[in-house]
């Protein structure tokens, strides 16, 4: 049966790959002219922060993106995304956003779902174990970030594009390949490729056993599942890369170690940096301080206040991370900003593109209705309504007659006649 798990193992065979094609349509081959570049122009954003391994392999990662000395060309890259609550939020965001560069430089990219791993609880960045999350909860939160993945994919593609053609955009999820896993036959398989001293020595590891409560066989024995994980995506999609926040890198060399021990080949991982908040601490849900992308926890206005309100020595940084804008169109918009910074320029294009990429257009729309109305800028009736859940009153934002007088910013009225009171 060990056989079965790791059944596709062969040093230097070509892969098969279900559902991808090697040959390239015209309108694509256009789009990679320079993906080359792509990884210094990430790093030149700050976005991609560490490459591992940086050297002494046979293929070095840059040349991975070149079309013109890569025979493998797409690439596939994979980041994974636990699903220990029903929304991703904006840390994971940035995450994503590297998935988004590589695919518009005409790589095929695998966002996947940790229905399986979320159940262990990835100690990786953590000074005290999760909370265990029952089978069920999980499953849903799983459906549910699964769904916020493919919108967002799809505002990307719609809003983003300009009608180029990029690489394929896939959602999967880990407990595909872990459900029906009998314990024994992977252990057996598995297990044995990897050494309790490598384990030991990650840093999530040490910072773990260290703390007063230790860590447990479930949490411990997490990297190995990411970096089957990674072997199975290698083996099934011809993935070589996986992309995670900086807290990931213990875990993809795991991975980087097992797949190489394996098969012989390379495979890479690159680093995101993480987004703190004032205080310092990672901006996630642990902290209790996530920015939620799903609308009914955070709504799009919230979003959209959460990136207007950034301050200044930081929103240079967040528009080179968080949107798709030019380095030189951003230089542009500070310089702008320099002379006027009193209109928050840069916040506002900040929080715009954020907006459009979470929510689409009428996100965007209904967020700056928001705001017109908190800043002031509407009346009804010659009041000024600055609550945008008010209930109009009749006989005060209606009048008896059935009409109101609606005034949006300083020149724009409307009469409105309501049909039915
Ligand atoms: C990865 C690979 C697998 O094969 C299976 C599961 C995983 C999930 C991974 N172990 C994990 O727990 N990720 S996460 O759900 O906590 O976050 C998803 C991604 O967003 C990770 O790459 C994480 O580093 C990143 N992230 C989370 N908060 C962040 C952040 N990146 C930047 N800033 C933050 N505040």
């Amino acid at each position: 049966m060990a056989a079965s798990i790791l059944r596709r193992v062969s040093r230097g065979r070509g892969l098969g790959i279900p559902g991808l094609s090697g040959v390239l349509p015209l309108g694509l081959r256009e789009a990679h002219s320079g993906a080359q570049e792509l990884l210094a122009m990430q790093k030149a954003r700050g976005l991609f922060k560490e490459f591992f391994p940086e050297r002494g392999t046979k293929t070095e990662l840059p040349e991975l993106f070149d079309r013109g000395t890569a025979g493998n060309f797409p690439q596939t890259v994979y980041c994974g995304f636990d699903p220990t609550a029903d929304s991703l939020h904006v840390g994971h965001l940035l995450a994503l956003l590297g998935l988004f560069h590589f695919q518009r430089a005409g790589h095929n990219v695998i966002a996947l779902v940790g229905g399986a791993t979320a159940r262990l609880g990835d100690p990786s960045g953590r000074t005290k174990e999760r909370e265990a999350l029952e089978a069920e909860r999980v499953r849903n939160n799983a459906r549910s970030l699964r769904q916020g993945l493919k919108a967002l994919a799809a505002n990307h593609q719609q809003l983003f594009a300009n009608g180029r053609t990029w690489g394929n955009f896939t959602v999967l999820d880990n407990s595909a390949w872990y459900q029906k896993q009998d314990l024994v036959d992977f252990l057996a398989a598995v297990g044995g490729h990897f050494r309790m001293g490598t384990l030991l020595s990650r840093l999530s590891v040490q910072t773990r056993l260290k703390s007063p409560e230790g860590m447990s066989l479930a949490e411990f024995l997490y990297q190995v599942l990411q970096a089957y994980d990674f072997y199975y995506l290698f083996q099934h999609y011809r993935c070589r890369v996986q992309l995670g926040g900086s807290d990931q890198l213990g875990n993809i060399m795991s991975g980087y170690e097992f797949i190489h021990k394996l098969t012989g080949e390379d495979v890479f991982g690159i680093s995101v940096p993480l987004i703190t908040s004032t205080t310092g601490a990672k901006l996630g849900k642990s902290a209790g301080n996530a920015v939620w992308l799903n609308r009914d926890k955070t709504s799009p206005f919230e979003l959209y206040q959460f990136f207007v309100r950034q301050q200044d020595d930081l929103v240079e940084r967040y528009l080179k991370l968080f949107t798709f804008l030019p380095l030189p169109e951003i230089d542009h918009i500070m310089q702008l900003h320099v002379k006027e910074p009193e209109k928050r320029g840069p916040q506002k294009r900040l929080a715009t593109e954020v907006t459009k990429l979470v929510h689409g257009q009428e996100g965007l729309d209904s967020a700056k209705r928001y705001r017109m109305i908190t800043e002031g800028g509407v009346s009804i009736n010659h009041r000024q309504v600055t609550n945008p859940e008010s209930v109009l009153v009749v006989g005060q934002h209606i009048l008896k007659n059935g009409l109101s007088l609606l005034k949006i910013g300083k020149r724009n009225f409307y009469i409105i006649k309501w049909l039915q009171l």
